[in-house]
């Protein structure tokens, strides 16, 4: 294989400006493609590195695509078995002739031996660090052969099941709806590829991350990170730097750190110590330079600095590096609240409380090389464009790539970072815990330089499992669970990323009741009490259009409920038999127990389901059916928790956090997400576009009175008033308009601008009935202008509307300067108007939306060239009269 000399994002390039340099590092990429085999050979042929087994066989034609249809069970021998990847490789004599050579393995999938030129150089069983071995004494100058042998996961979490004899670590399997595998928590990999309640099983094994050799004299510089501390008392900044570094001996130089644009420079002597080791240096900041802060969107711009470390050692340059450093302070403010029993959860960031509107991570792809730059930036520009300002990296997913969060650094997205746990209890057996605090080390150490990044949580839903007994643990034997609990979580994982981290708040689980858990032994008695902490909030039973079931929590950081995924990302995966809801397909892509009944009786609550009797339009109509109600239902309870923001109403309020479940998929499936596999948005981010707005009406009941909130995430005060017009469901016209006085808003709150007995507002607008008019209503200022989107309140369900009729809706597409524009005209009133180009992919400027007048024009921003025929081909408009 070909050699190629690599010098990555973070790695050390000498600089010779003016100076002798004597050091120069010398790192060779592996990456490539690499052979694999199975344990008898019978499957053979190449895999790319960085790369997976299933990717592999998928490219080399012995298996199609592992998302298409049932293949997620005919591939189930692909985990059961284990692989070898193995190269070839020549080395220069400039490689062989530095005093250290070591072989780094980026990431590992995640079980295996390494052998090098038919020596063991060591093990790996954790997918989330690296691994280094000192490799020169074995190098050859040709023909290295470099083999990895991946042992199969599933069996080895099972013989780690069997080998922890004394006690069970509950759930052994998940819910046979998943068809997945067994024992997950008992291997250090993404949680979620044994399968999910959203996910597939595929237990993948692989190099998912590259492969290199990293050859140097003296010394090399590994890693830079950087955390800015703010001293409040001396209103100091100063930066906590740390570089890693690989000494051959231990050995003295100079080191200077700087950021040259705030004037601060400071030159430390320093001792390297033979090894891999941690060099610690403060650099204070000069205190006459204004510091220019990192904010989240919306509060603020996304300011960096470049800072500058050199190594020097007798006038060489033993390493330079510039990396960039973000000033910003965050608190978790937990605080007795007035009025309120409990203690407050919001964060402060650079003092000021921000209310987090976003949603949750979970991984892109069942397999992470498919994880393409494209597909990141993608889902994070629709995070952004959908006015979120926040994403929790979900623990039973991956610690996602650094494109990620210098993405979210950039565009100003906080970032809420679970340790990778969830959903189970975990085994403390000494090799494990050793496993888990190197992964934590080397997590803490790469990340920690990211603003974007403002909490660690040690895992999800640990606190509850076992607070709430998910696993039917015996009382008597619920101790030795606590103190596993507490074993990991706290003393482990906590103290470590304090140790690693003074920069930024843990907390130990979420949802969690934080300082009150903490007081109970770190497991409270009710982790999901609103009065404290996160909470995480299901019910799918109830009417999601009734507030009063929420609960009013201080932050909710999960809430949510499925849909389908659209016709055209379906058909993807399936074929014309699949094509109907209680299709052995449908069943088998939905891991969730009675998801799929769930979905229909939420819907029946409000709307006719569909009952066409062409069954593909029936199949394709309940689709549409599925995502009306997902978008309606986190709407109202996302509107409930931003109105929530002020007010204390019976001891509870103050909510300061809003992150629905879930942001994304991880292939084709009905599931929680907001954007579908492929990117293409949902009903529901279409309404998170208007529901994270940064000035917002919301309206509601309370026992037969209209209330309407003015919600502000701006930091200015501002006068609003509301205008409510009330419309016939059968007229496009408003039969009349009511305006309240103008109200104070004060910067970051929810206060009442309007409140009216609806009885009282129908009878001031002739004929009007609940069951015939609904409301519409927006913000204006005092000078008449428009202060965020428009919204409405349906005064019935809208399957007992009188007067509502299939609205006959023409489309047409032109092209602008901007793109493409589609002018709608439509004869009556039209609920949850979806525009569908099929697998042209793109999105609309707003999507699912009431026409309650005759003319609309959205935009639609393609992200692959396409045309005005095409588009008009594709184009398709669905309305909800059109599904009954
Ligand atoms: C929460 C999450 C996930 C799950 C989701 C929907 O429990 O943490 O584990 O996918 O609910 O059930």
């Amino acid at each position: 294989m070909a050699l190629n000399s690599r010098t990555p994002a973070g790695f050390v390039l000498c600089l010779c400006l003016g100076l002798f340099c004597a050091f120069s590092a010398h790192s060779v990429s592996l990456d490539g493609k690499w052979s694999l085999r199975n344990s008898d050979g019978s499957v053979a042929g190449s895999g790319s590195v960085p790369g997976c087994v299933h990717s592999a066989l998928q490219q080399l034609g012995y298996i199609q695509d592992p998302y298409f249809r049932f293949n997620d069970v005919a591939y189930r021998w692909i985990a059961f078995d284990n692989w070898t990847y193995t190269t070839t490789f020549n080395t220069s004599e400039q490689l062989r002739s530095k005093q250290k050579v070591v072989l780094v393995l980026d990431g590992v999938d995640t079980v295996a031996s390494v052998q090098l030129n038919g020596f063991t150089l060591g093990g790996t069983d954790n997918m989330f660090r690296s691994y280094a071995f000192s490799v020169r004494p074995l190098l050859k100058e040709a023909e290295n052969v470099l083999s990895i042998s991946l042992a199969s996961p599933v069996l080895y979490a099972s013989q780690r099941r069997k080998a922890h004899s004394a006690y069970p670590v509950p759930p052994e399997c998940p819910p046979d709806v998943q068809n997945g595998q067994c024992h997950v928590n008992f291997i250090r990999k993404e949680q979620s590829s044994f399968s999910w309640d959203w996910g597939p099983s595929f237990p993948t094994l692989g190099l998912w991350r590259g492969v290199h050799l990293e050859a140097f004299d003296v010394l090399q510089l590994i890693q830079v990170s950087s955390v800015p501390l703010f001293d409040s008392s001396a209103s100091r900044w100063s930066v906590q730097v740390e570089l890693m570094v690989d000494a051959v001996q231990t050995s003295d130089g100079l080191v200077s750190v700087s950021i040259p644009e705030l004037f601060s420079d400071q030159t430390y002597q320093s001792r390297f110590l033979q090894g891999r080791t941690k060099n610690t240096f403060i650099l204070h900041i000069n205190t006459s330079t204004e510091v220019d802060l990192w904010w989240p969107r919306g509060h603020g711009d996304q300011n960096s600095y470049r800072l500058r470390v050199r190594g020097l050692r007798d006038g060489s340059v033993l390493f330079s590096q510039e990396s960039k450093v973000y000033f910003r302070t965050v608190e978790l403010v937990q605080e007795p609240v007035p009025g309120s029993p409990g203690l407050s959860f919001f964060f402060r960031i650079n003092s000021k409380p921000v209310f987090l509107k976003g949603s949750n991570w979970i991984p892109a792809h069942a397999f992470q090389d498919q994880v393409t730059p494209d597909i990141l930036l993608n889902l994070l520009h629709s995070a952004a464009d959908a006015n979120m300002n926040a994403l929790r990296v979900w623990g039973g997913g991956v610690y996602e790539q650094d494109q990620f969060y210098d993405l979210c650094d950039h565009m100003g997205i906080m970032v809420w970072q679970d340790f990778m746990f969830a959903c189970a209890m975990y085994p403390t057996e000494a090799d494990f815990i050793q496993t888990v605090r190197s992964e934590v080390i080397q997590q803490v150490q790469r990340l920690k330089s990211h603003p974007s990044i403002i909490i660690w949580s040690g895992n999800n839903e640990n606190e509850a499992a076992l607070a709430t007994n998910w696993f039917d643990i015996p009382e008597s034997h619920r101790a030795t669970y606590v103190k596993d609990y507490v074993t990991l979580y706290v003393e482990n994982i906590r103290a470590l990323v304090q140790q690693e981290d003074p920069s930024r708040p843990f907390l130990v689980s979420s949802p969690t009741n934080g300082a009150e858990s903490e007081r109970e032994g770190w497991v409270a008695s009710n982790p999901y009490d609103p009065h404290f902490g996160d909470t995480h909030f299901y019910s799918y039973e109830d009417d999601c259009w009734d507030w009063s079931t929420f609960p009013r929590t201080r932050f909710a950081s999960e809430f949510g409920f499925q849909s389908w995924p659209s016709f055209s990302t379906l058909k993807t995966v399936s074929v014309d038999d699949d094509w109907s809801y209680d299709s052995n397909f449908s069943s088998h892509r939905q891991h969730h127990e009675h998801g799929n009944q769930q979905m229909l009786r939420q819907a029946a609550l409000h709307f006719h389901l569909p009952n066409s009797t062409d069954a593909l339009k029936r199949f394709t109509h309940t689709l549409y059916m599925t995502q009306v109600m997902q978008a309606q239902c986190v709407k109202a309870q996302t509107e409930f928790y931003r109105r929530s923001q002020t007010e204390i109403i019976d001891g509870k309020g103050r909510t300061m956090g809003a992150l629905y479940w879930q942001l994304n998929d991880i292939w084709p499936a009905p599931s929680w997400s907001s954007i579908e596999f492929g990117g293409k948005w949902k009903m529901l981010h279409y309404f998170a576009q208007d529901f994270f707005a940064a000035v917002l009406p919301v309206g509601f009941e309370d026992d037969g009175t209209l209330l309407i909130y003015a919600v502000s995430d701006l930091s200015p005060d501002l006068t609003l008033r509301a205008v409510v017009s009330v419309h016939s469901w059968s007229g496009l016209d408003p039969v009349c308009t009511l305006r309240s006085d103008l109200v104070l808003v004060p910067g970051g709150s929810a206060v009442v601008v309007l409140k009216q007995e609806v009885a009282a507002l129908l009878a001031g607008c002739g004929r009007c009935t609940r069951l015939s008019c609904l409301l519409t209503f927006h913000l204006e200022d005092g000078t008449g202008v428009q202060r965020g989107p428009s919204n409405y309140h349906f005064l019935c369900s809208p399957k007992d509307a009188e007067g509502l009729r299939k609205a006959n809706i023409t489309a047409k597409v032109q092209e602008d300067e901007s793109g493409f524009s589609v002018t709608l005209r439509s004869d009556a009133v039209a609920p949850f108007v979806w525009l569908d180009v099929g697998n042209i992919a793109g999105r609309f400027s707003s999507n699912g939306f009431l026409m309650v007048s005759a003319d609309r024009t959205v935009g639609f921003t393609p992200w692959r060239p396409t045309s005005v025929s095409q588009l008009s081909t594709s184009l398709s408009v669905t309305s909800l009269r059109d599904v009954y």
